[in-house]
């Protein structure tokens, strides 16, 4: 039975070497371009990054199948099979990044028989590392996580993101959705413009619930391992399980937290990545 022991260190490698890239990428003139929509961006640095990580690991696992965010816009299959796979989001929060606004991550996942085994989350502007390996813990800079405690949604802070797609209808139910969340009441709603550091978020407690509909895969897959190693709770939006292909997704430190944002959220359609083009 393989232990992936290996396979983390490399990620965490390629990780710190791809947050280097950005770090530096950050400081300089961003060629800024558009992807589904004017407010959906994406750059150079993104491409580059991206190739970075998946050749350095394509070298070292020739057999392995790759899943990431630009290959997948420039037309690569997003498929998830039995074959090892890595999920891979070269920078998260792009648009931070074009505004140098300190939340940007690199996000590194691996999943195996369609279940997830490692996680890799660097945090480009404070040089935080989050990592995890399926039924071996997770851990912030060596520092080992536990998730929120708080049963109560009164005390509860909640994390959402809201993507590119910006029409009356989606803002509509995505502000409803949030009106819930504050009224109910909590001690607040944030938004960071990074799904995978606020994922982060849930894993080392610091906040205690996260939903989102629109992500993707590579939004979730490393995050899904730390937040789960660190005692948390990763579902589908209705609470069912987590499908990683179904662009959208609770997470919380309780269940009894999962379980209230659950039933407040109106959900807001969007495809699957596995079959969009
Ligand atoms: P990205 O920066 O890698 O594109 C805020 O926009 C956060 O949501 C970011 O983490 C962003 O990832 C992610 N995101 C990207 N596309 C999205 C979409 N269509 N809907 C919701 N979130 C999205
Ligand atoms: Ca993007
Ligand atoms: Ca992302
Ligand atoms: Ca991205």
């Amino acid at each position: 039975m393989e232990d992936w022991s290996d396979c983390l260190d490399v990620a965490v490698q390629i990780a710190l070497r791809a947050g280097q890239v950005v770090q530096s990428a950050v400081k300089q003139e961003k060629q800024v371009s558009s992807k589904s929509t004017p407010t959906d961006l994406v750059t150079e640095a993104d491409h580059q990054v991206e190739e970075l990580i998946i050749s350095t690991l394509r070298e070292k696992y020739p057999s392995h199948r790759f899943i990431g965010e630009e290959s997948s816009a420039a037309g690569v299959k997003c498929e998830l099979t039995d074959h090892p796979t890595w999920i891979i989001d070269p920078i998260d929060g792009t648009c931070n990044f074009v505004h140098s606004f300190p939340m940007v991550a690199v996000s590194i996942g691996f999943a195996v028989r369609k279940e997830l085994e490692l996680g890799v989350i660097y945090h480009c502007f404070d040089g935080t590392l989050y990592t995890a390996r399926r039924g071996h813990g997770a851990f912030c800079n060596g520092v080992r996580l536990q998730v929120s405690k708080e049963k109560d949604v009164s005390k509860a802070l909640i994390l959402t993101e809201i993507g590119a797609k910006r029409d009356p209808a989606t803002l509509d139910i995505f502000l409803g959705n949030m009106k819930k969340m504050l009224s109910a009441p909590t001690h607040g709603v944030r938004i960071i413009g990074s799904s995978t550091l606020a994922l982060s978020h849930i894993a080392s407690g610091a906040a205690e619930a996260y939903y989102q509909y629109g992500l993707h895969c590579w939004d979730i897959a490393a995050a899904a391992v730390i937040i789960r190693e660190a005692g948390g709770h990763v579902m589908d939006t209705t609470g069912g399980p987590l499908d990683l292909m179904s662009r959208r997704v609770v997470a919380a430190g309780t269940r009894q937290i999962a379980d209230y944002v659950v039933k407040q959220l109106q959900p807001i359609n969007y495809g699957r990545d596995d079959t969009d083009p």
